[in-house]
């Protein structure tokens, strides 16, 4: 499934290799497209959204989650 995060202080593109990095550490099958321009971060992953969002927040960024569908 796909979950979207928006990540507000993800500024540049190290703050997306962290992200993906931590995403990828927690779930190595998942796939992650971010966009610094909108702060959103795509994720493929068959793990639920509260794992991926603790994730982001670990490797130290916040998460402003759309709501849920
Ligand atoms: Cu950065």
């Amino acid at each position: 499934m796909y979950l979207e995060f928006v990540v507000p202080d993800m500024a540049c593109s190290a703050c997306v290799k962290s992200i993906t990095r931590a995403i990828q550490s927690f779930d190595g099958s998942a796939e992650v497209n971010a966009n610094t321009d909108t702060k959103q971060v795509t994720v493929s992953t068959s793990r639920a959204r509260i794992e991926i969002e603790q994730t982001i927040m670990a490797a130290g960024y916040t998460v402003v989650s759309p709501p849920s569908p």
